[in-house]
């Protein structure tokens, strides 16, 4: 390890120099729903030491990702200046330019593969980092591409959109009111940290909690239930439960003749799925699903969580997830003080009540005045109802041209190992004609770039933040950006004025057209800057509950669809059907006879994120070499021990790792987190293993077989 990491880590007597200033902050490695305060103690324009901030949600505490901070921000890696490719694609030869050249390269190949081609055939993508979305999204409307993608097709839309076809709008529990929570995939201990405590402080005060998954979670110790269920199976999983409360007559029957349509044909549907023959499917004993049934049906009010990914990352994910979802509905906590609430975002993910125009903002040109999406015509019912291009058919495009062609791509953390199939993306996106990406770090997809722009972190920039509290927080920078890397705000408005850009609000600046976003609110930016830790706003609007009393539903007929008017408009099952995993012992018992292991990839480690932090020597400590978790009963048929090196393999190859004997996995089943650049588990998926319908892809119902592999060498 390197010393100089150590001493940075603990500065203690440098704390103490009279010149050290405390500047609060936010640390933004993670979702944008923690996004935690940070104190940075500065000294010489260095930042010495951060601190988790007393007054912002996270209440003084920082996770191990935001305690490296500034093993981060300081990464030997960064990139400190605009990169202009020299060498072969992925070659990783660049030579230093300045900003002006950089931009002007973009904008005249932009401009020229516009002219050539349509505005359609350029991509504006953005990987996880969110903050950038809103005026990237705007810049591609007004570019005239309507190919703004994102991550987003493959992280929590799938799940918006199962609630939204079957209620018209998305949800969130109410956990302060609820009296019991079905936790339905969802490891906040791990996946947000901060907004744990909020769960434990309820279940202090009696709240009952289900927990539903295949791993052993921090929750499960506080859970009353834990249901096991083999992976991929949470849609006869909820049909079970849902065949029990229809069966025991403990639903909510008004709500049900009043506000739902075709209870009948699910109720049909889940009598296919009484709890005996509900074992055979996910694994969970039909005793257990009876308890878990009565007490959530039993206990008013209550409320579903799920996750963004571990229910709809399935080949069957988007009706596994109407079928969890159809519960609220089917025990009436649907938009109930304690149940699960319609209080749609109004910021960057984040719903906090205060007013703002960001969808507005973002759609600066109707969808009727572009071409159509990639993707609209694979996934169109995903299409309709999610503003964005479809990620996941990039590549399978760039590589077709059809029904258009795509040429180029301005990204924002491209990360070529979030897609299945990593290396197939890869590939594409070598083909594309002209590539840029805006990074802190010359990743492996960066390589492949023609242009590589440095971007800045949160503690080098200002920012617009929303949260949960009704906090809203105008961000200061704690150090000047390193070299001349820039925030991806001022990258986004400078190329506006390099395009030349008929968009007089973006070609007026961050500041401004934040302000405009903010207008419905009464705040503005210069108003917000006063408030060094942000604001919290008392005066906001929480919306109602009930609120499909006076309305109806914003669905097609108007009520709850138990079956749905649009899937059957697009020839889909109607009812929130199971289909087993495509890939699994049951579907294809002849790939199970090699491969008899079942294998999740990707849920949360506290100390990972994604791609991001193997570099960061303080967090890649806690993890240094790849490792996926085999419960002890399939390493002792195999005769591995704890750390033995083992090959992962699925039909598409393998990858080396160490093995993690672990009761936290149940028998028969693998689990690796994603994003390794050495041993990358989506080389082992493949590109088109996915939910036909939301066409996110199934990265948690794969087969797979763990072996002894040699000491050394490659896989
Ligand atoms: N530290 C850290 N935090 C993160 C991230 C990170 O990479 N690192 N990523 C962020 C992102 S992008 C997201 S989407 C969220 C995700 O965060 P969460 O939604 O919390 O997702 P996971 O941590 O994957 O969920 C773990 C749960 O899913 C269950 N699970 C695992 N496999 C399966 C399966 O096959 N089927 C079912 N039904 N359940 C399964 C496990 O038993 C466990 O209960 O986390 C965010 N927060
Ligand atoms: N096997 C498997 N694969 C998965 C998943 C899984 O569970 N299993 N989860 C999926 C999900 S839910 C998600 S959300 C995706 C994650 O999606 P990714 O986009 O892969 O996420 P990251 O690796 O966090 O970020 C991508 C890049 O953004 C860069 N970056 C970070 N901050 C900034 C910034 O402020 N500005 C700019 N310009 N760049 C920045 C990072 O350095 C990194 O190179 O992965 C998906 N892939
Ligand atoms: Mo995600």
């Amino acid at each position: 390890m390197n010393d100089r990491y150590e001493q940075t880590a603990v500065p203690a007597r440098d704390e103490m120099a009279t010149d050290t200033e405390i500047r609060p902050t936010i640390c933004s490695i993670c979702n944008p729903g923690s996004h935690c305060g940070v104190d940075a103690y500065v000294s010489n324009g260095r930042i010495i030491k951060v601190k988790g901030s007393m007054e912002t949600h996270n209440a003084g505490t920082l996770c191990a990702k935001g305690a490296a901070g500034l093993q981060y921000v300081y990464h030997p890696d960064r990139l400190t200046t605009p990169l202009i490719r020299t060498g072969d694609r992925g070659e990783g030869r660049f030579e230093p330019a300045s900003w002006e050249d950089a931009l002007g390269l973009v904008a005249n190949r932009l401009n020229e593969i516009k002219a050539e081609c349509g505005p359609e055939s350029v991509i504006f993508y953005a990987g996880y980092p969110k903050w950038m979305r809103p005026f990237l999204k705007r810049l591609a409307h007004s570019f005239g591409s309507p190919n703004y993608a994102s991550e987003s097709s493959t992280c929590y839309t799938a799940a918006k959109l199962a609630s939204i076809l079957n209620y018209g709008e998305e949800t969130s529990p109410e956990v302060g009111r609820a009296k019991c929570l079905l936790v339905w995939s969802r490891n906040l201990f791990h996946s947000n940290p901060p907004r744990s405590k909020g769960l434990l402080a309820a279940r202090k005060k009696g709240l009952k909690i289900i927990e539903v998954g295949p791993l052993v979670t921090p929750l499960t110790r506080h859970a009353d239930i834990h249901l096991r269920l083999r992976p991929g199976t949470s849609g006869a999983l909820a049909l079970a439960l849902a065949h029990v409360i229809i069966t025991e007559g403990i639903f909510d029957r008004d709500f049900v003749n009043r506000w739902t349509s075709g209870f009948d044909e699910y109720r049909n549907l889940a009598r296919g799925f009484a709890p005996d023959a509900a074992e055979k499917i996910t694994g969970v004993p039909a005793d257990q699903i009876v308890r878990a049934a009565r007490l959530f049906a039993g206990s008013k009010p209550a409320a579903v969580m799920t996750g963004a990914s571990p229910t709809v990352h399935h080949t069957n994910g988007l009706q596994n997830q109407r079928a969890i979802t159809a519960l609220v509905g089917l025990t009436g906590n649907f938009d109930v003080p304690g149940g699960n609430h319609v209080f749609p975002a109004n910021y960057l993910y984040i719903s906090n009540g205060v007013k703002t125009r960001d969808g507005e903002f973002m759609q600066s040109r109707p969808w009727s005045a572009m071409a159509p999406r990639v993707g609209e015509d694979k996934h169109p019912v995903w299409c309709r109802f999610i503003p964005e291009a479809h990620s996941m058919v990039v590549p399978f495009q760039i590589r077709s041209q059809k029904p258009y062609p795509i040429r180029a791509m301005l990204a924002f953390g491209l990360n070529h190992r979030m897609w299945p199939g990593s290396d197939f993306a890869r590939e594409s996106f070598k083909k594309l004609d002209f590539l840029v990406d805006v990074d802190l770090f010359m990743t492996d997809t960066a390589k492949l770039a023609d242009v590589v722009l440095p971007a800045c972190s949160s503690y080098e920039r200002s920012e617009l933040k929303f949260y949960p509290e009704k906090r809203i927080f105008w961000t200061r920078p704690a150090i000047e950006p390193l070299g001349q890397s820039r925030s991806d705000a001022e990258i986004i408005f400078d190329l506006a004025e390099t395009l030349a850009l008929d968009d007089d609000l973006l070609r007026g600046g961050y500041e401004a057209s934040v302000d405009w976003i903010l207008k419905p609110s009464g705040f503005k930016v210069a108003e917000l800057k006063q408030y060094p830790r942000g604001l919290v706003v008392d005066d906001v609007s929480i919306p109602s509950y009930r609120k499909y009393e006076k309305n109806g539903f914003k669905t097609p007929s108007g009520k709850m669809e138990f079956t749905s008017c649009i899937l059957a408009d697009h020839g889909l099952d109607s009812l929130p059907v199971y289909r087993e995993p495509m890939l699994s012992p049951i579907s294809t018992p002849e790939a199970a006879q090699n491969f008899p292991l079942i294998l999740t990839t990707g849920a949360r480690l506290p100390f990972f994120i994604h791609s991001r932090a193997y570099r960061v020597p303080q967090l890649r400590r806690l993890q240094p070499e790849p490792m996926a978790d085999v419960n002890p009963a399939d390493a002792r048929e195999r005769d591995l021990s704890q750390g033995d090196w083992v090959l992962l393999s699925t039909s598409l190859g393998a990858v080396r790792v160490r093995a993690n004997l672990t009761e936290t996995v149940p028998p028969g089943v693998v689990n690796m987190y994603h994003g390794r650049p050495e041993a990358d588990v989506n080389t082992l998926i493949d590109p088109d293993y996915r939910d036909p319908i939301s066409g996110f892809p199934a990265f948690k119902s794969l087969l797979c077989e763990v072996k002894k592999a040699p000491e050394t060498g490659a896989a």
